[in-house]
């Protein structure tokens, strides 16, 4: 099972759908541990040090936070370029940074109250609703984002799904012949939006509803779920070999520090920095149960600074 990606989600997370239809669509075999939908994570964060978000990854002692350096692994694991977020550039990097940016708060923040109270009545009760409006209000206030609402929300989704539309006329998917990463970023809010909505994209945008269902068919692969403690034992195990850098070598490599997201969750997960690229840097850490893990975070959108 070692080089077998688990992933730690749940299954409403937009962002874990981006990585799930990833995996449907290499064919990977992955293994599932479902995480409740807010901290705490029992089933995780002995071994993310409490980094807030989800997805996280794993294979085996390593630890993967953010679908940045997730997709870094599935493009590695499938031989699969185009999922690779090092490679984007020029138009897609344009789509990405849309997507994964305004849109995705937009894609909630358009929705009326009322219809969005509904929804999370009916997927999560009306405790488990409480609890996570009060976790998500938490998160949000040490966040740099401001999520759009209303007026200004609705017109951010129509100029997006505009855009989409003109830019899928005649062809399959958003950049190259075959489904790459700016598809699966553009495809996650859009998703958020529909199940919020509990009402399918607008059939004036054609391409992109025949677009929404491409991406839907590649569906979750060869799923498989595990105990939490499986993936304790897997995580039993010696981190894979480090990278080197690929620029001036850290200072702080060998010191403690602390790593954290910039924009919003901005838990900060503390180790000994074991390794920094430009891309991402690893933090080791000893953990109670399973001995030492390497935890991987992207470099772009988190700090990290000495303790
Ligand atoms: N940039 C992050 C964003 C992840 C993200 O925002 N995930 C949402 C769920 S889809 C989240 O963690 N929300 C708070 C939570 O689940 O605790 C990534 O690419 O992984």
């Amino acid at each position: 099972m070692s080089e077998t990606l688990i992933l730690h989600h749940y299954d409403a997370s937009p962002y874990a759908e981006k990585i799930r239809l990833m995996l449907g669509w290499t064919g990977l075999r992955w293994h599932s541990v479902l995480s409740p939908p807010q901290p705490p994570r029992p089933n995780v964060d002995p071994l993310s040090g409490g980094y807030r978000r989800i997805p996280i990854g794993q294979i085996g002692a390593d630890v993967f936070c953010d679908t940045f350096v997730i997709a870094q692994e599935l493009a590695r694991l499938a031989d699969t370029p185009s999922l690779d977020p090092e490679r984007v550039a020029g138009e897609a990097a344009e789509i990405i940074a849309r997507a994964e940016g305004d849109v995705f708060f937009a894609a909630i923040g358009s929705v009326s109250p009322l219809t969005l109270l509904g929804t999370l009545l009916r997927t999560m009760g009306p405790l488990g609703m409480l609890r996570f409006a009060r976790d998500r209000a938490g998160m949000m206030q040490g966040a740099t984002v401001k999520p759009p609402q209303g007026e200004a929300a609705r017109s951010i989704m129509r100029s997006f799904l505009d855009e989409l539309d003109q830019r899928l006329a005649g062809r399959d998917f958003l950049v190259e012949t075959e489904p790459s990463l700016a598809d699966f970023s553009a495809f996650h809010p859009l998703w958020l939006h529909v199940a919020s909505r509990r009402h399918p994209i607008d059939s004036r945008y054609g391409n992109v509803v025949r677009w929404y269902e491409r991406m839907e068919s590649f569906g979750h692969g060869a799923r498989e779920e595990l105990d939490p403690e499986r993936a304790f034992e897997a995580a039993r195990a010696e981190p894979r070999p480090l990278p080197s850098a690929d620029g001036e070598a850290d200072a702080r490599i060998g010191q403690r520090v602390s790593v954290a997201p910039t924009d919003y969750g901005t838990v900060a997960v503390t180790g000994t920095l074991v390794a920094a690229t430009s891309s991402r840097c690893i933090v080791a850490r000893q953990t109670e149960g399973c001995g030492t893990v390497h935890v991987h975070f992207p470099r772009r959108g988190f700090s990290l600074e000495k303790t």
